[in-house]
């Protein structure tokens, strides 16, 4: 063991008692014990200059007791490197978690656009993705009610193209005018710093009320959509239209959509609160543990293609980013697929230092006239230069192009590169290797002729983007009952949390415009008396037909492949049934997690020992998409009275997971008070259990739950 001086004891210890090979002019405490630990070949620590360290456990001191040196220049730069260790979190979507992969094309869109990463099937394009929730700071938890940002960066061999998305297809506002205000709004208030990643307060919906113009990407808020099951289950848009330029220089409107292998799928808002408590980490760990198992995550991408004369059919305006384009209006066409099979060596270095930009397209991808990615082809480059530093932060690894990259852009702080030679300027006549433009394979802005009305240069909001009512009631009635009852519930919820009567109503009001019962439940929910009167609608709402492809409970995947069980066991449980039932999940693609009441596992009934990956006080089903139990009828009457395991039960139960429970784990079942329904099988019917456990019992949530 190492001696450091911790102690007034050991720092006594006269030197002269030290193994003879620490002791030299400047060795007077004791550190090389400790290199003994470990085994393998170490390479000598150093500073960042590359001297070499003899003593990393003590600074220097004159005497055993004195006072530390400002000569330590060892501790001094270790200090201070770590006083420098944290950069700005991002403003929004600070916490974030990503995996490295690739995206491979399948369809060439050769037709439409130049861009390589667009035309070449078959090639394997590297990604870097990242998802993250928005209003949280970087150490919040993964699953508040949030949009979830969905950013992909190709690096194409055409440079970076950032496809910097969320997994809803709308937005808050019109206009990035109005982003900072939205961010302050739904950010923790300034005043109290609270609550953190939280849209369930008053300056949050005070904003909303005021801005109709966000009612369409509340309604989605309010949906299922915010409380993803998994990273791996959500759906990704790019959100604005994007231009396609082909060779002929001709443009099409695009819609980027991303739409997961594994199905889409959400968890119960019940379930989502009390995962906040039970794994911080969830979605990260979910990531993470599935790319470790090989199971990869994957997503198909799919466009909406569009000529400026279909948009002038469309009921709306397209480049207004409140609204969606149904795919029952544009069928969306896979074009390819992404796999993330990589996680990041070092969370730093990539997931906390990438920098993604809307502006980063590749030649044949252009903008719209979109106000709010118009704001934004500005706003990132901007935020990166204080988030990360300074101008060369496109030149961490994260960041750099992957195809070769030259330009004139010199110095600056943290510059890595080292040119050459005397010319750093163009045109140039010295120097036969600079940089030159190239009309041919450089990037070509799309000549749109200017659609000025003729008033001239103005802050002004286009008529067609008044209507704001329309799609929100589309999206609303295109919802499932149990959804619109979860959207309901979800507005009760959030404006339960608002403690400005005033602002409640307002909300209310609004809604009417949505839809008439919804505004009703809602007011029933949070007990107003009378419904608040509807704000003047600046258009006329319209009866848009409802688009089915935006319900979601329909589309989770009838699998149990990229999903997780929890199999509950004690001492005498029945181990022949536990490894059937195991086997029968997993062959069907589920992992199976084993717990115990004990980490150390459970000594079954035929002697041996079942290791457990979880302790049930710290493992609650929550974790699970369904759950078994295999218990002893002694060990089931023992675990009635530990809360824990009712609450495996009750909350299993309650957010609508399929349980498989044995004889012997009836007795919890009563103390939970759960009635079993056609979703509480028998574990020996593996079968009966794994079709139970592809999708969620939802014919069970008018019995444990009052929806609005
Ligand atoms: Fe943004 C980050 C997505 C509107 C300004 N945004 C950021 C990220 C995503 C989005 C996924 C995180 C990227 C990462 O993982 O590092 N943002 C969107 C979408 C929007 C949107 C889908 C609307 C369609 N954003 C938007 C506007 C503005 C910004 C209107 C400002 C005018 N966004 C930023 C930012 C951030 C950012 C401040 C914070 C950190 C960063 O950029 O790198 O520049």
């Amino acid at each position: 063991m190492a001696q450091t001086p911790t102690s007034r004891g050991a720092a006594k210890k006269s030197p002269s008692a030290l193994p003879s090979s620490t002791q030299s002019d400047s060795f007077r405490g004791n550190a090389g014990e400790l290199q003994q630990q470990a085994g393998g070949k170490h390479p000598v620590l150093t500073t960042q200059q590359g001297i070499p360290v003899a003593d990393n456990q003590n600074s220097l001191r004159p005497s055993p007791r004195g006072p530390t040196l400002l000569e330590d220049f060892i501790l001094r730069e270790k200090i201070t490197h770590f006083d420098h260790e944290r950069i700005p979190e991002r403003i929004v979507h600070a916490r974030g978690s990503a995996a490295h992969g690739f995206f491979e094309l399948t369809h060439s869109l050769k037709q439409y656009t130049t861009a390589k990463v667009l035309t070449e099937v078959g090639v394997q394009t590297p990604v870097f993705t990242r998802f993250s929730t928005v209003a949280g700071g970087a150490g919040s938890v993964d699953t508040p009610r949030d949009v979830r940002g969905f950013a992909v960066k190709f690096y194409t061999p055409e440079g970076n193209w950032d496809l910097v998305g969320n997994n809803i297809p709308v937005f808050f506002i019109q206009d990035a005018m109005k982003f900072p205000d939205l961010v302050h709004a739904v950010k923790m208030e300034p005043d109290r710093a609270f609550p953190q990643a939280a849209s369930a307060h008053d300056t949050f919906w005070d904003f909303v009320s005021l801005m109709p113009e966000t009612m369409h990407m509340i309604m989605w808020a309010m949906s299922d959509r915010t409380i993803p099951r998994s990273l791996r289950m959500m759906e990704g848009f790019g959100v604005h239209s994007f231009r396609f330029v082909n060779a002929a220089g001709d443009s099409t409107f695009v819609k980027f959509h991303w739409r997961p292998k594994l199905g889409i799928q959400s968890t119960v808002w019940d379930e989502a609160v009390k995962l906040q408590s039970a794994d911080n980490d969830f979605h990260r760990r979910d990531l993470f543990e599935a790319i470790e198992a090989g199971d990869f995550p994957e997503w198909e991408l799919s466009v909406q293609l569009f000529t400026e004369e279909d948009a002038e059919r469309f009921p709306f305006d397209h480049l207004d980013p409140t609204k969606l384009i149904p795919e029952e209006l544009v069928p969306l066409q896979p074009i390819g697929r992404m796999v993330l099979n990589r996680w990041p060596d070092n969370f730093f270095a990539e997931t906390e230092q990438v920098a993604f930009c809307p502006a980063n397209v590749p030649p044949g991808i252009d903008f719209s006239n979109d106000p709010l990615l118009q704001g934004r082809l500005f706003s990132y480059l901007d935020t990166q230069l204080s988030r990360l530093g300074g101008p060369n932060f496109t030149q961490i690894p994260i960041n750099a192009p992957k195809c070769p990259f030259h330009n004139m852009q010199r110095d600056g702080h943290m510059q890595m590169q080292v040119p050459k030679g005397r010319v750093a300027y163009e045109p140039s006549s010295l120097q036969g290797d600079t940089p030159r433009a190239s009309l041919a394979q450089g990037f070509r802005h799309f000549a749109q002729a200017d659609d000025g009305d003729g008033r001239g240069k103005g802050r002004i909001r286009p008529e067609s983007f008044a209507d704001h009512y329309s799609q929100a009631r589309m999206f609303f009635r295109s919802q499932s009952p149990l959804e619109q009852a979860h959207m309901a519930s979800a507005l009760v919820f959030e404006l339960s949390k608002v403690a400005t009567v005033h602002v409640r109503e307002a909300v209310v009001g609004h809604l009417q415009h949505v839809d008439t019962d919804l505004a009703q439940r809602v007011a029933d929910g949070l007990g107003m008396q009378a419904l608040p009167p509807a704000p003047t609608a600046a258009e006329p709402v319209q009866d848009l037909p409802p688009s089915p492809a935006l319900r979601i409970i329909d589309r989770m995947k009838p699998t149990l492949q990229g999903r997780c069980i929890g199999i509950l066991v004690a001492d005498g449980s029945n181990g022949n049934t536990v490894a059937n039932l195991r086997k029968a999940l997993e062959k069907v693609g589920a992992t199976v997690k084993i717990v115990s009441p004990k980490v150390g596992g459970a000594v079954l009934k035929d002697g041996t020992l079942l290791p457990a990956d979880g302790q049930l006080q710290g493992t609650p089903s929550v974790v699970f998409d369904a759950v078994a139990s295999i218990l002893s009828p002694d060990m089931g009457a023992l675990l009635a009275k530990e809360a824990a395991a009712v609450d495996w039960f009750r909350d299993a139960f309650g957010h609508l997971k399929a349980i498989a429970a044995c004889k012997g784990t009836q007795a919890i079942l009563q103390a939970g008070g759960i009635e079993p329904d056609a979703g509480v099988v028998d574990p020996a019917d593996a079968q009966g259990f794994i079709a139970a456990a592809q999708t969620r019992q939802w014919e069970r949530e008018p019995k444990v739950r009052t929806l609005a």
